[in-house]
């Protein structure tokens, strides 16, 4: 619920009314990628909730260490620094600013392009030769887990080729169009009306097939659930773990079985020292431009397609002309 006496700083920033302690999600699916069954389990928890954790994903712990270190030393650079490699529009440094339609959050970011399994030479931004390795090096680590994950999806659901999901986002021969995001939720030192928290990045789904997030043990994730109404949930942070959103696109090629997931970041307020902020640092999967998206004839299984066809271009544009907490897919419901 939005509430409107605020501190001016907040001006733009919706406030959402926090309920004393928010609601955990207790059962978020933690799928072992190398254990027995883990394709079904995959399947399922992506029906269910759009939405899993992953462990014994094999990414090594250097590589996201690194990662998080050279996040933390950019955000903390000084602000005319940060600034040089922004705005963001889209890629690059942005702070409140989300997309180009109005949306604001309390958060600074790092939007990317990615080009095959690398930061994009074309990219001045950021500077820094050490973040730009750590990134590729973490790139490289999600691109591999990201078909995994997409193989599994396509095992599971009975799809063949099992690589025709994970060639879309990974696959060798044309260039898919991959984002990486860096974000940092500082706390909010500002006085709120009782009972309020400030959105850190408001409500939405993710347009591409898959994203893989990773936190710093902060929290303040939460997501919608699907079978209750959409209620909201807080998803108890774990460093060690990666979590994996289903996209849109995987929503319309399995014609609906696996939904996206509707997904928020509430930030902290306080100015107490024990506050921590939250880092994240998000792959998303997208598509070559020209691909065409629409549902996968093998899971039609005589019913109808809920989705007419597009292509992620078509999508993307579109997306980049919505607010973020619009239904992005209602345009292309079949009626
Ligand atoms: C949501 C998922 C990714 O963060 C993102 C976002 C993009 C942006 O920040 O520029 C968008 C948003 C996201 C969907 C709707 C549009 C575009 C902001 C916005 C209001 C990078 C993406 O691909 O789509």
């Amino acid at each position: 619920m939005v509430v409107l006496a605020k501190p001016a700083a907040l001006e733009q920033i919706s406030l959402l009314r926090t309920p004393e302690p928010w609601e955990t999600m207790s059962g978020v699916p933690a799928v072992d990628l190398s254990g027995p069954g883990a394709a079904d389990h995959v399947v399922r928890a992506c029906e269910r909730f759009g939405f899993f954790s992953v462990v014994n994903h094999g990414v090594p712990a250097g590589v996201v260490d690194r990662l998080e270190a050279e996040a933390v030393r950019f955000f903390a650079s000084p602000q005319a620094d940060k600034d040089a490699s922004g705005p963001a529009d889209p890629f690059g440094y942005g702070s409140k600013r989300i997309g180009r339609n109005g949306d604001m959050g309390w958060l600074e970011y790092l939007l990317l392009a990615i080009d095959r399994d690398a930061l994009s030479k074309a990219s001045p931004a950021p500077s820094s030769s050490a973040l730009r390795e750590a990134i590729n090096e973490y790139v490289v680590a999600m691109r591999g887990l990201a078909r995994t994950v997409l193989e599994m999806v396509a095992e599971g659901l009975g799809v063949s080729p099992r690589g025709a999901l994970a060639d879309m986002v990974t696959g060798e021969d044309a260039a898919s169009d991959q984002v990486f995001r860096l974000n940092h939720y500082p706390p909010c030192p500002l006085p709120l009306p009782p009972s309020c928290s400030v959105t850190g990045f408001g409500e939405h789904t993710d347009p591409q097939l898959v994203s893989i997030l990773r936190s710093n043990g902060a929290a303040g994730l939460q997501v919608a659930l699907h079978d209750d109404d959409g209620r909201w949930v807080s998803v108890p942070p774990n460093r060690n773990a990666f979590f994996v959103n289903v996209g849109d696109s995987l929503q319309v090629l399995t014609n609906g079985r696996l939904k996206s997931v509707r997904h928020r970041v509430v930030a902290g307020s306080g100015s107490g020292s024990g506050l921590k902020s939250r880092v994240s640092m998000i792959y998303f999967g997208g598509p070559p431009l020209a691909q065409r998206i629409a549902p996968l004839p093998q899971l039609l299984h005589g019913s109808s397609p809920l989705y007419r066809e597009f292509t992620w271009g078509e999508y993307k544009k579109a997306a980049y002309r919505s607010r973020l907490a619009d239904n992005r897919l209602a345009p292309f419901e079949e009626p």
